[in-house]
């Protein structure tokens, strides 16, 4: 997979020289290429902002840098378009279902927009060249794209092929089965006056695999209970329904529905 970033901040695209991305690309499993936008400027001052037309605060990225930049990266060879990014807190928002999605595509371009944003023509223009997906990270502000650019890339990049050593650890983290991580623990079994759970002493796996499925099922109940009402309820023990409905909810047919009375919140214990 190649990913081209383009940025008038490339100093900040940096720490995807380290770790497990920079190790991918050393290994030669991605290519990533960091763009200046400035360098594809004309003017004497190397301008890419400017007020906005019909008033309002701040400035808007001028289209005639974006254009150059984008165009300096189509390949004419290429079989399919290549998908633009554009990181925008007006954008669709990021998700682990989305990065798997963009993992399957053979080239990302993500522009990181400063200030108020790109001039919207160049969005149109580009769907001529590219697949274009305006993403948000979430709904917070940033003060440009890089951020957002950094986490993408993170979360694309360790789903692509030989990047990750062990592939076992991309399933069993959160949100890969809809639900949050159930609580780790390691050595010493005592810390501090407080026991390590027994059963993960036990030695019994199925035991374990259940407490763990109970756990998972009772934190996302309490922090993220959005998650709990989009469960595929179909292939629900007993005992995972048992625990669903002590919390508040039901299950029926193949889907989890709330239970308790409006205005009252289900709780971890
Ligand atoms: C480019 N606030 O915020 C959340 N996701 C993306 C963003 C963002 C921003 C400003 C510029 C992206």
């Amino acid at each position: 997979m190649r990913f081209d970033v383009f940025s008038i901040f490339p100093q900040y695209l940096a720490p995807l020289e380290l770790s497990l991305i920079g190790k991918a690309r050393k290994d030669g499993l991605l290519e990533l290429n960091v763009h200046e936008l400035r360098e594809f400027t004309t003017d004497k001052h190397r301008s890419v902002d400017d007020t906005p037309y019909g008033g309002g605060a701040g400035m808007v990225m001028k289209p005639e840098p974006w254009a150059q930049a984008l165009e300096s990266i189509i390949d004419t060879a290429a079989e399919t378009k290549p998908t633009l990014i554009v990181p925008s807190p007006a954008g669709e928002v990021f998700n682990q279902a989305l990065a798997y999605e963009l993992a399957e595509q053979e080239h990302l371009v993500f522009a990181c927009g400063r200030y108020e944003g790109i001039d919207e023509r160049v969005l149109e223009w580009a769907e001529e060249h590219f697949t274009v997906r305006p993403i948000s990270l979430g709904d917070y502000v940033l003060n440009g794209g890089e951020v957002a650019v950094l986490a993408m890339v993170e979360a694309i990049g360790r789903l692509l092929p030989g990047v990750v050593g062990n592939p076992e650890s991309l399933v069993e983290e959160s949100h890969a089965d809809g639900l949050l991580e159930y609580p780790v623990y390691t050595k010493p079994s005592t810390w501090r006056e407080r026991d390590v759970p027994d059963v993960l002493l036990s030695g019994n796996h199925a035991k374990i695999a259940k407490y763990r499925k109970e756990q998972s099922l009772r934190r996302t109940s309490a922090r993220r209970p959005e998650l709990i009402e989009q469960m595929d309820a179909t292939n629900l023990s007993k005992a995972e329904r048992n625990t669903l409905w002590e919390l508040g909810y039901a299950v029926v047919d193949h889907k989890v529905a709330r239970r308790a009375a409006p205005g009252s919140t289900p709780t971890q214990d």
